[in-house]
């Protein structure tokens, strides 16, 4: 049982649609710890940076213009297996998989306009967090 940090974000589309505060309380009432929180507008490099391993898929132009195009919101958590509890509360990324009960589940039809992001493994929290935080911002 391993106390672990991740990077969650709740998408353009979340905070358009108001659903930041339904979004964060999800995974306040499982257990997981705020510390780390912001409202940005993410610069085109930390998108790049973020989305580097999908740079060959057709879908990726795409992504990272909706992912810039209008404010984030970007929170790091922390608690026990904290990166695969929220990727279970996110939801698969097809809308046609993700279960009833997810924030996606809940709230997304669309494979890219799907609310949420959060880190899949060790690796890849400890360098999204990095581009997202600096170490100062995390309490
Ligand atoms: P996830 O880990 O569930 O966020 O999903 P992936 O890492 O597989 O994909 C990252 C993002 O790419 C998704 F959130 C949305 C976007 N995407 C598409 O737009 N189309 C696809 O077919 C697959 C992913």
């Amino acid at each position: 049982m391993e106390i672990e940090q991740t990077l969650i974000l709740v998408k353009p589309d979340g905070v358009q649609r108001g659903l930041i505060g339904e979004i964060i309380s999800r995974y306040e009432r499982k257990g997981l710890k705020l510390i780390g929180l912001k409202l940005l507008q993410l610069p085109l490099v930390k998108a790049e940076e973020l989305y580097a391993i999908h740079k060959e898929q057709p879908f990726y132009d795409r992504l990272i213009e909706f992912m810039t195009s209008t404010p984030i919101v970007a929170m790091a958590v922390e608690g026990k297996n904290a990166i695969k509890l929220a990727r279970l509360i996110n939801g698969v990324t097809d809308p046609l998989e993700s279960a009833p009960g997810s924030i996606r589940g809940d709230y997304s039809t669309d494979i890219t306009y799907n609310l949420v992001h959060a880190s899949d493994c060790l690796e890849n929290a400890k360098s999204e967090l990095a581009i997202l935080f600096s170490p100062e911002e995390l309490c």
